[in-house]
């Protein structure tokens, strides 16, 4: 990758500064007008048809420039959106750098060709990832921040360790790194910009917002984003902020409010924000024409504040150049970035072998032996309860506080999972942890830093979770209940599993979410029996997992914890503390990799593949199969759905011919779909009879009990199915 050490930078623009100098100047200018060549260049090139989508900085070049010289990249860290082309050619990425990302080469640093151009990620430059979604990243820079704190004040957790994900991650920190979060004015609407504004605000966060305010998100204007038309007014009673509104047109207006925002932040006093109005001198994209919904007098008054052409005047106005220099010098702008275009379009093409590569991690494969590191030990530790049969629920716990104990970069977060968040009381009280008590006692043993309190906001605590993963750490946050996960399924599904493969590798968020889920709860309706794993499991780059018992459920989590991809841990919430199940405390080594399923009842004239909490139903049904008809059912416990153990179901289905897949959640699209088309696909010829399904019913989960116990599939309903393929 080819980084540009910008000239200011070297000329020393630093926080330091007051008036910038005028070598400073003409290098602003420099940045500036470079931004606005390659942007006009690539238009050029869109309209050749030679690249695919052009999106513009025109206009916002000045703020970003300023914002850019005041901060330090490689040390600080860079959340930008995709109209940042002046912010990170500033901060260092090459103009030929972005032409590899228009033509989508191989060689694209951002990418590799996956994302649209201005999607921008480096590495070296701690610019990171970033995705369409708008405002997203906003999340990702307050975990960010929070992960910075945590290596500065627990230094000796950033030690490598060969055993698992932490060898795979280069922990980099200084103690007083702030982190840039930028944004267009529209998407503060989003609930994320208000959830990162929360935690920034509670925990103090070195982040610096900066709202680009342009007065359009494509067509709609600011009042109809932003009650009132100004950002500024509606966030002014944060605690803890700087806040500047500023006229973003003005580079040196914006360098020094930068400056005096990562002043503040490095201090520790709080976040800030910082919010330029700057103008969107083109359409919203190459995909918009704004002559359909903007006046032509409004245009043209904008047009009046291009930045570029007002520090044009003010360099000639202050004699520091003359008009034959600038215009010799924007000529040579204009050939280096016809230059870099001219060199890009000759770059070749990402291969299509390469499509499957970084959806995981490469580094380190969950499914390995390795990961199958002993057997139980069935040592009872003084810390653990001398119980032979521990359910589900504490040895979940037993996991996470072994784990705890030998990595320190774990923190876990979420909705009530503290023991107490007021000190005062947490020497007085028993202590919550979790409403389920899963994770009771943590924050006592390791600290209210390590065990705490989210606000009560889904995205947010896998939003942050992101962003202190991609930092090196190990985030195991907690969703309170499955049907609460929704608000996070943005988070999760276009942030969490893709950064890696959007990326091309570079970054990578292994985070754990651990969720309960399910019903057969009595009582427990429709907003507390949801299930819905293959809504997951549709998602590339994501682990899922479910166990059915507590010796999986702690072999499992403690897999996920060490293992370098996110991972959604699924508890059923009816065996949490089921007699089922039960198992004594197998040590703190004990892992199972993902992958593996496990023959729960061996059996030869019929397979039923099922997991969670249809496994003990399953059995119950496979005993009165055998009891009253005679007939041996082989049952497997997935326990884990991605990856998922084919091996296992084809030997099982060559063997009994005959094969039923199981599953509490909704029949109709339903994780068991995609396994029963696999089979009838793959295993045609051993089949003597058709692949049956069996599922809850096409609705939500009813609170009366009469109509629960008809939704949900019960052993009856598994007895049923068997002796209806046995006719075959
Ligand atoms: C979550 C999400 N919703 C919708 C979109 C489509 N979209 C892309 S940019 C945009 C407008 C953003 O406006 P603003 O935040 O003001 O930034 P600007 O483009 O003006 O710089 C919209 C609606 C998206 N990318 N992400
Ligand atoms: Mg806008």
């Amino acid at each position: 990758m080819e980084v540009a050490i910008s000239r200011a930078r070297a000329a020393g623009v630093s926080p330091a500064s007051d008036e910038p100098t005028a070598p400073q100047l003409v290098e602003i200018y420099r940045l500036m007008f470079l931004s606005r060549a390659v942007d006009d260049r690539e238009i050029l090139l869109k309209r050749q048809q030679k690249i695919f989508f052009q999106i513009s900085a025109a206009g916002h070049e000045a703020l970003q420039v300023g914002a850019a010289l005041a901060l330090r990249p490689g040390y600080d860290w860079f959340f930008p959106y995709y109209r940042d082309r002046a912010l990170c050619l500033a901060l260092g990425v090459s103009p030929y750098d972005m032409m590899l990302q228009a033509v989508g080469a191989a060689d694209d640093p951002a990418s590799g060709g996956r994302q649209m151009p201005t999607h921008w990620s480096s590495q070296s430059l701690h610019i990171v990832s970033s995705s369409s979604s708008t405002a997203t990243q906003l999340l990702h820079a307050v975990g960010c921040a929070e992960a910075g704190r945590y290596f500065s004040r627990h230094p000796e957790s950033a030690v490598k360790d060969p055993g698992d994900y932490r060898e795979f991650h280069n922990v980099d920190f200084h103690g007083d790194e702030v982190a840039l979060a930028c944004v267009g004015e529209g998407s503060t609407s989003q609930g994320e910009f208000w959830e990162a504004m929360n935690t920034a605000s509670n925990q103090k966060l070195p982040v610096i917002f900066m709202v680009e305010d342009n007065g359009y998100a494509i067509s709609v204007p600011v009042e109809v984003n932003t009650p009132g038309g100004n950002i500024s007014r509606l966030v002014a009673n944060f605690p803890n902020f700087f806040f500047a509104e500023i006229d973003g047109n003005d580079p040196v207006a914006s360098l020094r409010t930068f400056q005096q925002a990562a002043t503040h932040c490095r201090a520790g006093r709080g976040p800030a924000l910082v919010h330029g109005h700057c103008v969107r001198l083109y359409s919203h994209s190459l995909s918009d024409d704004d002559k359909n919904y903007r006046c032509a007098a409004e245009r043209e008054a904008d047009a009046l504040c291009d930045p570029i052409a007002r520090m044009r005047t003010r360099l000639l106005a202050d004699g520091i150049l003359a008009a034959a220099e600038l215009d010799e010098m924007e000529r040579r702008l204009d050939r280096e970035a016809a230059e870099a275009a001219e060199r890009a379009l000759h770059a070749p093409p990402p291969a299509v072998e390469s499509i499957t590569a970084h959806v995981y991690s490469e580094d380190l494969d969950p499914t390995r032996v390795a990961f199958a590191t002993e057997q139980p030990e069935h040592t009872e530790e003084e810390s653990v309860p001398k119980v032979a049969a521990h359910t589900m629920a504490d040895l979940i716990n037993h996991c996470l506080r072994d784990e705890m104990h030998r990595d320190e970069r774990i923190v876990i977060y979420g909705e009530d999972v503290a023991d107490a968040s007021r000190n005062e009381a947490l020497n007085e009280v028993k202590g919550k942890g979790g409403v389920f008590k899963l994770t009771a006692g943590l924050q006592t043993e390791f600290g209210s830093e390590r065990v705490f309190n989210s606000p009560l906001a889904e995205a947010n605590i896998v939003g942050r979770a992101v962003g202190y993963a991609l930092r090196g750490m190990k985030p195991v946050v907690e969703i309170q209940f499955f049907d609460y996960i929704w608000p996070a399924m943005h988070q999760i599904h276009n942030e969490l599993a893709l950064l890696r493969w959007r990326s091309n590798g570079t970054w990578s968020a292994p985070a754990v979410i651990r969720v309960p889920i399910g019903g057969y709860l009595t009582g427990g309706a429709i907003y507390h029996s949801q299930s819905g794993e293959s809504i997951f499991t549709h998602t590339p780059g994501l682990r899922v997992v479910f166990p059915s018992n507590a010796l999986d459920a702690n072999g499992l989590l403690r897999t996920a914890i060490r293992c370098d991809d996110p991972v959604l841990f699924l508890e059923h919430k009816r065996l949490y503390r089921e007699t089922y199940g039960r198992a004594a405390y197998p040590g703190p080594g004990f892992a199972i990799p993902f992958g593996k399923a496990k023959i729960v009842r061996p059996g030869s004239q019929l397979t039923l593949v099922t997991y969670g909490a249809l496994v003990p139903r399953a059995l119950q049904a496979a005993q009165q199969a055998e009891r009253l008809h005679g007939i041996d059912v082989e049952i497997l416990d997935l326990r884990t759905l991605n990856p998922y153990d084919w091996e296992a179901i084809a030997t099982s289905v060559r063997k009994t011919n005959r094969v039923i897949v199981a599953h509490e959640d909704m029949l109709s699209w339903g994780y068991g779909a995609e396994l029963a088309a696999r089979i009838a696909d793959e295993l045609f010829d051993d089949l003597d009879a058709p692949v049956r399904r069996i599922g809850s019913m096409d609705t939500f989960v009813a609170y009366q009990p009469k109509l629960e116990d008809a939704i949900l599939p019960q052993p009856e309903t598994i007895l049923k199915a068997i002796m209806d393929l046995k006719r075959y």
